[in-house]
């Protein structure tokens, strides 16, 4: 066999010098206490690691089982131990220890205290929403492998030190558009877990739109059985609805993440399907065709007939019941088809059906021109660092959470060259939604009033669960820092999130490899 001279030159090379390998494949290098995202507020690295091994235990009172049964299910996947769930563990045993009492008020309901020594882990939270937060931080500490759905025998080890962790806004929320393409009760499931891990407390569904009613109303059948019945979606693909069985099973799932579910019922405008199923919605009772374009600001429901509030008032009164959240969201833009004076008319009788309700009105924040808004959540999506009518609403009490368009939707594209997404509000690449502060955004609003931040999802041009994962991720960590994370650093956060890549990878995440960011491997 001839050997090749390249070879007998390499063999010829001084033993010292190895010739450089072209694709080291190195071990990842380990975590450290601070790769978390999003970023914790206080980090304290040192002492010993602590090792998970077949033998580990997780200690948790009865009030505590819920996130333990979380933590459990989290870890026994990828290292295939018992993990067993104790009241209390026998002595000189490792543990991962949860324990809920007064850490501090600072901390609040959000945040948690991670210790972690050579044979324990401790996690102490004012509540389970804490504890629940710091377990999402926890499954970081861990290698990715952690994240594997079969098990990996490898050393499985938490750097030593300390983090103390809460929130900087209360709200921190992700949106799905239901309505222009239906994701399936799992899809919302997965999403749900998806966006669990970087601590967002709301989800954000909205519900019905001109192609399509998305949640079954008893008191008006035809909105879902012909606003949801197949073909309904955009280009005919993605029809479907909740049933109230699925929304019910829906809220539960997502209150065991601590998540909060938004429902949104977008009104006076984007009501097509609605009166396609009742044309007695429209003002001279013909039904409009059927819409399956993306086109939008064409329809408005009837304002001055009286059947318009009836029928807000069923659909209000119905979420409502099914909806422990304190929020409905009752959406408001592109009202184009309605004059400003009804639009006036038609918030001024509508909001006050949400608080009849016993919940809180949120809108876009069209709805501020309404002064009856003024206890109303805004939803913000423009373009501007400045909104007068909104800064005007906000000094009579309306308060805001940011979502800027060009900037927290990620339904719009990263470059030019992204196959799927829009892009009419500008390309967002993860810098992009990484580098502006929620607080300071629009100068005429001042941070007090900013609940938070919310990143919409809205469903134009996706098909499947890999569609919202490839647009979702990675921007959505970027909003959720911005949400939780009291320090901002772009550096920081870029280099957390090419070591979390592989996370993402393990779990069969989708996500959107960015040139901006180094991904490990
Ligand atoms: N604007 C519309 C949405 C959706 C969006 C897509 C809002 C509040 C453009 N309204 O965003 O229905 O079509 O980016």
């Amino acid at each position: 066999m001839r050997v090749p001279l390249a070879a007998l030159l390499v063999l010829a090379l001084p033993l010292t010098a190895a010739p450089a390998a072209a694709s080291a494949v190195t071990a990842p290098p380990p975590v450290t206490l601070g790769s978390v995202i999003p970023a914790p507020v206080e980090v304290h690295p040192g002492g010993p690691d602590f090792r998970l091994t077949s033998g580990t235990v997780i200690a948790a009172p009865a009030s505590a089982l819920d996130v333990a049964r979380r933590l459990a299910e989290a870890l026994r996947p990828a290292t295939g131990y018992a993990l067993p769930i104790v009241a209390h563990a026998p002595g000189g045993t490792p543990v991962i220890s949860l324990a809920t009492g007064p850490v501090g008020a600072r901390l609040g309901t959000e945040g948690y205290r991670l210790g972690v020594r050579r044979s324990e882990i401790s996690l102490r939270a004012n509540g389970n929403a804490g504890l629940f937060a710091g377990v999402q931080t926890l499954r970081q500490l861990l290698p990715a492998a952690i994240d594997a759905s079969t098990p990996r025998h490898q050393r499985w080890t938490v750097p030593g030190g300390d983090i103390v962790d809460y929130p900087r806004f209360a709200y921190r929320g992700a949106m799905l558009d239901e309505a222009r393409h239906f994701h399936s009760p799992d899809e919302i499931k997965r999403y749900l877990d998806e966006i669990s891990r970087f601590k967002v407390n709301y989800l954000h569904l909205h519900l019905a739109d001109d192609q399509g009613w998305r949640i079954q109303i008893d008191s008006w059948p035809r909105l879902a059985q012909v606003g949801g019945a197949p073909g309904t979606g955009v280009d005919g693909v993605g029809g479907g609805y909740l049933t109230k069985a699925q929304y019910r099973d829906l809220v539960r799932y997502a209150a065991d993440r601590y998540i909060t579910i938004v429902p949104e019922i977008d009104m006076p405008g984007h009501v097509n399907a609605a009166q396609v199923a009742y044309p007695e919605l429209t003002c001279d009772g013909v039904a409009p065709p059927p819409r399956t374009d993306t086109d939008v600001g064409y329809s408005s429901l009837c304002i001055g007939k009286e059947i318009t509030y009836r029928f807000v008032d069923d659909v209000l009164r119905e979420l409502a019941a099914m909806t422990p959240g304190p929020y409905i969201h009752i959406g408001g833009d592109e009202a184009q088809a309605t004059s400003p004076a009804d639009y006036l008319t038609f918030e001024r009788r509508v909001l006050p059906l949400v608080a009849k309700y016993g919940k809180t009105a949120y809108g876009w924040h069209d709805i501020a021109a309404a002064p009856a808004a003024s206890a109303a959540i805004a939803q913000y999506w423009g373009l501007d660092t400045s909104n007068a009518t909104l800064a005007a609403a906000v000094r009579r009490g309306t308060r805001v959470v940011m979502s800027p368009a060009n900037l927290a939707y990620l339904d719009q594209k990263y470059n030019p060259e992204t196959p799927i997404g829009l892009d009419w509000a500008g390309y967002i690449e993860v810098q992009t939604a990484y580098d502006w502060d929620p607080g300071t955004l629009l100068s005429d609003v001042p941070a007090k009033a900013v609940l938070g931040v919310e990143a919409p999802l809205w469903s134009e041009t996706l098909r499947k669960m890999a569609d919202i994962e490839f647009l979702a991720f990675p921007r959505l960590a970027a909003i959720a820092e911005l949400g939780w994370s009291s320090s901002h650093d772009w550096a920081s956060f870029r280099s957390r999130l090419g070591a979390y890549g592989p996370r993402w990878a393990e779990q069969g995440v989708n996500f959107y490899r960015s040139t901006q960011i180094d991904w490990a491997r």
